[in-house]
């Protein structure tokens, strides 16, 4: 890398980290202004409220993911929302995993009675080995019991707690508003919305019946729908008022920050299928963005969209700098690139945003934050993001309400 492009870098890095900085100190000011007691702290985000924060797969930096134990953990943690996946049972009940895959999230491989389960699918267009929920009835399911998948993570509740039926995630999230005096939300994804369907499982109308039991219909109802594809949340638009968020993934980070987009990772998969050469990058372009309002509330980014990272290569020779000398290149050796206009497009489409996933484990975090993840969150509240998906609930409440 040359001098003028570490220069660079490092310029672009600071204007990043002085928005951060310009961002805290309005805040202060705000509350200043106000006289402090009862002074309303306005947000940079769409509407001016405090940040959502949404709990991924519950709180599985404590619990294991998609159980009831992690939802509840997450909701002690401070959560405003706990986000089930959802995928179907071989008798069409929507339970909370995942993946339709659960060889990595359940002991069952460690279970004889189902050794001859062991099968290999395609879904989405990538051949996969193991168990997979389409499998099994809903009382086959509910003999299993969770694995935390992250070997980092704590592996001490191993092999106590059941997978939840959809209802059952429903029920917790009432029961915990009631007892606790606050709205509790659910974010439920539809996971391979076409592939269920070529299973002869359907998600949409299996989610909207079961959220019409609980009189979850409406636009203020507390609960945003989620999908990485777009034809299932057009089918939604039609059929109900709920929130829906438009997911926009990729399949990594080059080198020098650009996105990655190779397939069956660079686009929704209805449109892989339907032959449309449009690309997740396409959907977070001004045009995309406005089409996207047509049909959604809100988009739900992978972090890199908002603000990229890049690795160094200062003497030049071709491979990237290790810069924390570990022996391994990773995203502790990313540096953070100037953010990118992606979350002021979605406003002014009116779209508001909600980036995944935050992580508080210094593996997970580019090196300027130097291993502090509540730095993370400041930079991400700064530029105006309207919710993160987080697995540690407490520290994207902390980094936002301190
Ligand atoms: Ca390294």
């Amino acid at each position: 890398m040359t001098r003028l492009a570490t220069q660079q870098v490092t310029l672009a890095l600071a204007a990043t980290l002085a928005q951060a900085l310009a961002l805290a100190l309005a805040l202060a000011l705000a509350g200043c202004a106000g006289g402090g007691r009862g002074a309303v702290v306005k947000y940079p985000t769409l509407d001016g409220a405090k940040p959502l924060i949404i709990g991924h797969r519950g709180a599985p930096g404590y619990r294991p993911d998609h159980t009831l134990e992690s939802y509840r953990k997450a909701i002690e943690l401070g959560a405003d929302f706990i986000e089930p996946d959802l995928v179907a049972t071989r008798d069409g009940v929507l339970v909370a995993r995942h993946e339709p895959n659960i060889t990595e999230t359940t002991d069952v491989k460690s279970r004889p009675e189902f050794a001859s389960r062991k099968t290999l699918k395609t879904v989405d267009g990538l051949e996969q080995e193991g168990w997979f929920v389409t499998d099994f009835t809903l009382a086959e399911l509910k003999t299993l019991r969770a694995i935390q998948p992250f070997t980092d993570r704590n592996q001490s509740f191993n092999g106590q707690f059941s997978i939840p039926t959809f209802d059952e995630v429903l029920d917790l999230a009432r029961s915990e508003s009631a007892r606790l005096g606050r709205s509790i939300g659910v974010y439920p994804e539809t996971k391979h919305p076409t592939w269920h369907a070529s299973q002869g499982l359907r998600l949409e109308d299996r989610l909207l019946a079961t959220l019409a039991r609980y009189g979850y219909t409406s636009r203020t109802s507390p609960v945003i729908l989620q999908s990485f594809e777009v034809g299932n949340l057009k089918y939604l638009r039609g059929k109900t008022q709920l929130r829906l968020v438009q997911l926009v993934d990729a399949d990594d980070v080059n080198a020098d920050g650009s996105m990655r987009l190779d397939p069956p990772f660079d686009r929704p998969y209805d449109f892989t299928v339907a032959g449309d050469a449009r690309t997740f990058a396409s959907l977070l372009t001004p045009e995309g963005l406005k089409e996207i309002r047509t049909y959604a509330d809100g988009i739900g980014p992978w972090k890199p969209y908002l603000v990229p990272s890049r690795l160094l290569d200062a003497n030049n020779d071709g491979q990237p700098d290790d810069l924390n000398g570990d022996g391994q290149i990773d995203i502790r050796d990313r540096v953070l690139l100037p953010a990118s206009d992606v979350v002021k497009h979605a406003h002014a489409a009116g779209l508001f945003v909600h980036a995944y996933t935050f992580r508080s484990e210094p593996r997970w975090l580019d090196s300027d934050y130097r291993g502090d993840p509540m730095a993370e969150y400041r930079l991400f509240y700064s530029l105006g993001v309207d919710g993160v998906f987080s697995e540690f609930a407490d520290h994207a409440r902390a980094a936002r309400d301190r």
